[in-house]
């Protein structure tokens, strides 16, 4: 029902009660007006230039099932497609300026897999043109080789790369001389830049996304006192979510207490819970295809033990810090620099690294327990395209924040198991706090503000879920 019931909706559907969003999506206009500002691009490059955009690939699992299928970011912004095997042609100087290619119409297909959009649905989705495949392949073909510069969009399909190269870059020796005035441009730079500056209708989708996340971890931390294992408590975040209309997680929901808290991408959410542990949950859901990416660490017990809280103000004070310097014209760095300035200090002030606070910090010593950078661009995908350099070749982290902007600010510290020079009451504590920020003219807004922090609101919150046990 997806397809045909949805791609054609107008506008975000606003029928759904407020705090349900199944099949919510963008209008048809923001991809129009994607397709514009990229077309815009192609004029500047001169006559003769084409885009050419893949979908992403379907994945297989095992036998004959496949991975659900969830369509590329970058296909998806240009065209709002969800179907596998499309290819979008952009062409600035045709009077058919998007044309589309899909699958076929297939009644028996169809019966198993559901309705596909066909010509007539490529039309409604807002090409100018629509072909299906097989016959599509030789309009695609020509459209190449007849293009003085192809652009190519394709992240992940490897055999369609390879196929677009050769069509421009015809293997061997050639002396057909217009083989030498083609060129092939890959246009990925161009829409992770479009992509990084978010639209008023993609920051709405976005907060959608950190709205349904925060119900599904206030479901984890009220299911935790009840649960006997991680997976239990993951289980309430990804029901929960998936019971206010995410289709999908934005990534694997990463859920583990104790020892497994230290693990970033801790993938296996199995372990029976220790119950003097910390829990440390890093997860989004995704709606309309933006993802949250959120993280809270509580206790297991619903108090925390004196190091874990001792820990968890340090992470909270560095959060607070790298959160306050998001701001236009303030570096993308700053906050990671901020933070890791007051972890060092903190682990000094703690006991954990010893000796005199500036040659601790200069020693770099506290990045065996701070592990990763604290920020990455969020939308389409919880890694979200565009560069962190202020121009090409300049030093990571040094691009200026503009209103627009969606990032994360999630500081962690990790104690793990086998620290043995570090005071055993601190092993196997894990704390990160995550939150995703938007940068607006005046300085930002958290858009996940509304899941506590405060450890005295995180504990109450995991003791409701006691309460309910009784
Ligand atoms: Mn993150």
């Amino acid at each position: 029902m997806r397809l045909a019931a949805l791609l054609f909706a107008p506008a975000i559907l606003m029928a759904q009660p407020s705090t349900s969003h199944h099949g919510v999506r963008l209008p048809g206009s923001f991809f129009a007006g994607n397709r514009a500002r990229l077309l815009a691009e192609l004029r500047k490059l001169g006559p003769g230039t084409v885009a050419v955009v893949k979908s992403m690939p379907e994945q297989a699992r095992n036998g004959d099932s496949t991975h659900l299928y969830r369509q590329d970011s970058d296909f998806y912004y240009l065209t709002g497609v969800e179907e596998q095997e499309a290819v979008a042609i952009l062409d600035a100087d045709s009077d058919q300026p998007y044309r589309l290619l899909v699958r076929a119409r297939n009644a028996s297909r169809e019966a198993y897999d559901g309705p596909r959009l066909g010509t007539e649905g490529a039309l409604k989705a807002g090409a100018d043109h629509a072909e299906s495949f097989p016959g599509a392949e030789q309009s695609l073909k020509s459209a190449v080789q007849r293009a003085r510069r192809v652009m190519l969009i394709c992240n992940f399909d490897d055999d369609f790369r390879r196929k677009v190269i050769d069509w421009v870059l015809p293997q061997g020796s050639d002396n057909n001389h217009a083989t030498y005035q083609r060129t092939l441009l890959d246009g990925r730079n161009l829409i992770g830049e479009m992509r990084l500056i978010k639209q008023p209708v993609e920051v709405e989708m976005l907060q959608r996304a950190v709205d349904v996340s925060i119900a599904g971890h206030l479901a984890a931390m009220r299911a935790t006192a009840r649960a006997v294992n991680e997976g239990e408590v993951a289980g309430a975040f990804e029901g929960t979510t998936r019971g206010l209309g995410a289709r999908f997680l934005g990534y694997d929901t990463i859920a583990g207490a104790g020892r497994n808290s230290c693990i970033l991408h801790y993938p296996f959410n199995d372990q029976v819970l220790e119950k003097g542990a910390v829990f440390l949950m890093d997860a989004g859901a995704e709606v309309g295809y933006y993802t949250a990416d959120i993280t809270r660490t509580w206790p297991v017990s619903g108090s925390f033990s004196k190091e874990q809280r001792a820990l968890y103000d340090l992470v909270l004070k560095a959060q607070d810090a790298a959160i306050a310097v998001c701001r236009p014209g303030r570096k993308h760095h700053e906050g990671y620099d901020l933070a890791m300035r007051i972890l060092s200090d903190g682990l000094v002030d703690l006991g954990i690294l010893k000796g005199d606070k500036a040659e601790v910090y200069k020693g770099g010593t506290w990045s065996r327990f701070t592990l990763h950078g604290i920020s990455h661009w969020l939308g389409l995908d919880v890694h979200d395209t565009g560069s962190y350099h202020r121009e090409p070749g300049a030093k990571g982290g040094q691009r200026l924040l503009e209103p627009g902007m969606v990032l994360t600010v999630e500081p962690g510290l990790y104690i793990p198991k086998d620290a043995k020079e570090v005071d055993a009451k601190w092993l196997g504590i894990g704390v990160r706090l995550e939150d995703d920020i938007l940068i607006t003219p005046e300085g930002h807004r958290n858009l996940s503000e509304k899941l506590p922090r405060k450890p005295e609101a995180v504990e109450a919150i995991v003791k409701e879920g006691l309460r309910a046990k009784k």
